[in-house]
């Protein structure tokens, strides 16, 4: 079973999610998406609407998904690599080159951002429609 991880909040989730989570779901088995906890969305200077409890709901409802595991910190990468026998990772390439340490371990892809949506362009929109 060629098994697949990736990571981030995923919050307010919506098509370029899911777009991701489709395409890295295509490159093996079983996905495994690392939902980044609130604490480390703090870290991250990131605050989700959603809780991680949430979050993770609705993460477990999608067909591509798998598993959901917490993100808590920067360096559990390679840990959750080794530990869940993990053959690729993908990120979307707004994070190219970052994660390139963990060639070491697991195949590293990153696949194209969805264009023209984000949490944050939902979010401004939101604001200006009221
Ligand atoms: N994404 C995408 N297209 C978009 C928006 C997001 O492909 N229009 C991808 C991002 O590239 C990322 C994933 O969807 O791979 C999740 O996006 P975010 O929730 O914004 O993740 P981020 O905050 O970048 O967290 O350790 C890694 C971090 O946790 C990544």
């Amino acid at each position: 079973m060629k098994k697949v991880i990736t990571y981030g909040t995923f919050d307010l989730l919506h098509w370029g999610h899911i777009n991701l989570l489709k395409r890295a779901k295509n490159l093996g088995d079983y996905l495994i998406v690392a939902i980044s906890n609130d604490e480390f969305n703090a870290l991250k200077d990131k605050k989700a609407y959603h809780s991680y409890e949430n979050r993770k709901m609705i993460l477990e409802a999608i067909r591509y998904v798998d598993e959901v595991i917490p993100e808590k910190n920067w360096e559990q990468k390679i840990e959750d690599v080794i530990n869940h026998d993990v053959d690729v990772f993908v990120m979307g390439d707004d994070w190219k080159g970052k994660f390139d340490f963990l060639k070491d371990y697991c195949e590293v892809v990153y696949l194209p951002r969805t264009v023209g949506i984000s949490t944050t362009k939902i979010k401004k929109e939101l604001v200006l429609a009221k």
